[in-house]
């Protein structure tokens, strides 16, 4: 008998410290970890409030959100919530929609839903008969599997819910992640583990990775996922992947997330034994409107199309004399009849050497304005040479007002220190959004043209190329899961600032203890631009390793293209350093608008940012600092490093404050970035300074070693290649 209390007692402890010790910190649960809320006002008053849910409904979408509910709620509030169909005596959590939901069909709030679309919703509360009713209310069931997972958020990141009235709908329609996944499972520039696609055991095994990663994606409204490389493969377009996609189509289906694939443009010839893959050919015509067909059999929401062409040694219309708009326009015909969508790369690298590689994507689909069918969106880098740390926005922005543009944006690090460096990628993202084209005037900002109001159009948008692997973590590096989720969050509602996104992130995937989020705020917010400084400051760009990328290259030269090189984009020789964009050089300048082109191309005018993307500048040359250009180099390298060491020392002091297991993941990989931070640094102004030859200030650090050191370092099986 006297075992009793004690045996109570355990069960009531283990109730409250059951959902943090259960789980392993090992950073699978991503921003999803539903811990128990610490403040304890906060949570008594989210006990009461969430007394009881009530969401009706049947469909799988709806069967999610429940279970989303439901399992969150239960973690976040240590206790399990009642589900029931009709209000009882509690302060009572109602979701759904007007067709599923009969409390919300009564509640009065039609008008406040119509706006909202078929995406957005609608967290309110009301009160009635004296008790509390939240609703989580939308138009469809996607709306509120959205809404439900805001509302789980406001009670991770411990906001009050007490008085809700928020609605939130997507800026941007299409908003999608870019797997450049192999079907032998590697992943080209991924760092992150193999691709979580297991196609060997497709379709029968549905792996709980896809339901986890499909949630993730909800979460923060990303809806849309391109499963293979822009390097395509013809192999998926075949009967037995067809299936396996379809079987991954299915899994992901209830949380609103469609499946397309990547085509490979000469699969008439690979897989249909035609002789051309020309596109104004029928039979390739009908070969491709056959294969849409059959794929939309198997898939009857299948989303499209993404096409790479004619870049990069990949197939494509001009390899028939024919331009991308032709390309475009068959696969177009070929899935409009089903809905889809094509998105056709913009990035095009072709095998003629340009006098600038800036230029080219430009070149070619400028004049193609306003001949592309209604259903295909190009699909634009966010600058014009290649996801460097830093590249001005893509002088195509705005420049094609009777075209749809799509924003590709990388989230795998391949220039960024790859999966070892911590760098945020938040604040680059809202860089190029925010950057004004001038297109129709003032306030004619990138992401007002991909969001469709700067030139009117419907059809939008947004990719990210994603950097989630089989690691257990997903993405390699703890905090690679924050440049996941900024790029949903910005998807979905673009004027977000990177410090909201940063602040949610960390609460939920840490704490929200302030004495931690703040200082790991800081660093977030300061990363992007360390990593920039001790790679490319003032607009150098394009002078990492060769092939791998991992790792500084500026002597890279000699290669069997002068555009693949370091020494073709920096150009440094004894007089100064950088590329010349401006009339006197490559006059890439004058792609931009005429305000942009002459704020960049003017010396004294361009943001110091740019400097060197758009100016061959004397070493001598007086900056804004007041320094010499060379001395400026120098203190941008070295800021970099001790950018690094500061993020160290602040994670240092967060010991306390982290468990113990990604406290020291992130621990030992700021190490390894510290040691790469100080290889860029000297390895670069070594090289460098053959050209300047100028000493390095002396009261900087001095590199540890010569140049030939640097030089020799040649790391082997570097992955994601
Ligand atoms: C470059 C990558 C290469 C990709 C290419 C692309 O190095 O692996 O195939 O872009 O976007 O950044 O197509």
């Amino acid at each position: 008998m006297h075992k009793k209390p004690l045996l109570v007692l355990l069960l009531l402890l283990l109730r409250v410290i059951a959902p943090q010790q259960l789980w392993a910190e090992d950073g699978y649960r991503l921003w999803q970890r539903y811990n128990l809320v610490q403040d304890a006002a906060k949570l008594a008053a989210y006990r009461q409030l969430i007394g009881e849910l009530i969401i009706t409904g049947d469909s799988p979408t709806i069967a999610a959100a429940r279970k989303e509910l439901q399992t969150g709620l239960s973690g976040l509030l240590g206790q399990t919530v009642m589900v029931s169909k009709e209000p009882g005596q509690a302060q009572v959590l109602v979701a759904g929609t007007p067709a599923s939901s009969a409390l919300i069909k009564n509640a009065g709030i039609a008008d406040r839903l119509k706006p909202l679309g078929d995406e957005g919703y609608l967290l309110l509360t009301t009160q009635q008969n004296g008790r509390s009713y939240t609703y989580i209310a939308a138009n469809t069931d996607i709306g509120v599997l959205y809404g439900s997972f805001h509302f789980l958020r406001l009670l991770q990141t411990n906001q009050d819910i007490s008085k809700l009235s928020l609605s939130s709908a997507p800026k941007i329609q299409h908003r999608v992640l870019n797997h450049w996944d192999n079907l032998d499972r590697t992943v080209e520039r991924g760092y992150a583990g193999f691709s979580l696609w297991d196609w060997h055991r497709l379709p029968d095994y549905i792996d709980q990775r896809y339901i986890d990663y499909a949630r993730a994606n909800a979460s923060v409204g990303i809806n849309g996922t391109v499963l293979t490389n822009v390097n395509a493969n013809a192999l998926v377009l075949t009967d037995d992947y067809i299936a396996k996609v379809a079987a991954l189509a299915g899994a992901f289906r209830p949380y609103g997330l469609k499946v397309y694939l990547t085509a490979r443009f000469s699969a008439p010839i690979e897989l249909g034994g035609l002789k051309t893959a020309d596109p104004l050919e029928p039979q390739v015509q009908a070969w491709w409107k056959a294969k849409s067909d059959e794929i939309y059999k198997a898939i009857p929401d299948f989303g499209g199309f993404l096409v790479k062409a004619n870049s990069e040694g990949q197939p494509g219309p001009q390899n028939y004399g024919r331009n991308h708009a032709e390309g475009a326009n068959m696969l177009a015909d070929a899935v409009a009849p089903h809905g889809g969508i094509v998105m056709w790369r913009a990035f095009v690298y072709d095998d003629k050497e340009p006098d600038d590689r800036a230029k080219q994507a430009y070149n070619e689909f400028k004049p193609l304005d306003g001949t592309f069918r209604d259903n295909v969106l190009v699909q634009v880098k966010n600058g014009a040479i290649d996801f460097q740390p830093r590249e001005p926005f893509h002088p195509l922005f705005g420049a094609m007002p009777k075209t749809p543009l799509m924003m590709e944006f990388q989230i795998t690090q391949e220039y960024l220190g790859q999966g070892t460096s911590l760098a945020y990628l938040s604040p680059m993202y809202k860089e190029t959004l925010d950057a004004d084209t001038y297109a129709k005037g003032k306030g004619s900002t990138v992401a007002k043209d991909i969001d469709g109001n700067l030139h009117k159009h419907q059809l939008t948008g947004i990719a990210g190329v994603a950097n989630i692997g089989t690691d257990r973590n997903w993405t390699g590096h703890h905090f690679g899961q924050a440049n996941w989720y900024s790029f949903g969050r910005l998807a979905w509602n673009h004027t977000l600032s990177s410090e909201e996104i940063a602040d949610e992130w960390v609460r939920m995937t840490f704490t929200n203890t302030a004495s931690f989020v703040k200082p790991v705020k800081d660093i977030m917010l300061a990363s992007h631009e360390t990593v920039v400084n001790y790679m490319t400051p003032l607009g150098l760009h394009h002078i990492m390793a060769w092939d791998h990328h991992y790792g500084p290259g500026p002597w890279i030269k000699n290669k069997h293209r002068a555009d693949w090189t370091s020494v073709y984009y920096h150009k440094a020789d004894e007089n100064g350093i950088g590329f010349d964009r401006t009339k006197t050089g490559s006059n890439a300048v004058a792609q931009y608008f005429p305000p942009v082109a002459k704020q960049y191309g003017n010396l004294k005018q361009v943001p110091e940012k740019y400097l060197l993307w758009f100016h061959h500048v004397d070493w001598n040359y007086k900056v804004k600092s007041g320094r010499t250009l060379w001395e400026e180099l120098c203190y941008r390298y070295s800021d970099g490093v001790k950018g690094v060491q500061q993020m160290q020392q602040t994670w240092e002091s967060m010991q306390e404050q982290v468990d113990e297991e990604r406290f020291q993941h992130v621990k030992t990989f700021l190490s390894i970035q510290e040691k790469e931070a100080r290889w860029w640094r000297d390895a670069c102004l070594l090289y460098f300074q053959t050209f300047s030859k100028r000493p390095i200030p002396k009261d900087l650090e001095q590199p540890t070693h010569t140049l030939e050191h640097y030089m020799r370092l040649d790391p082997k099986f570097v992955p994601g290649i």
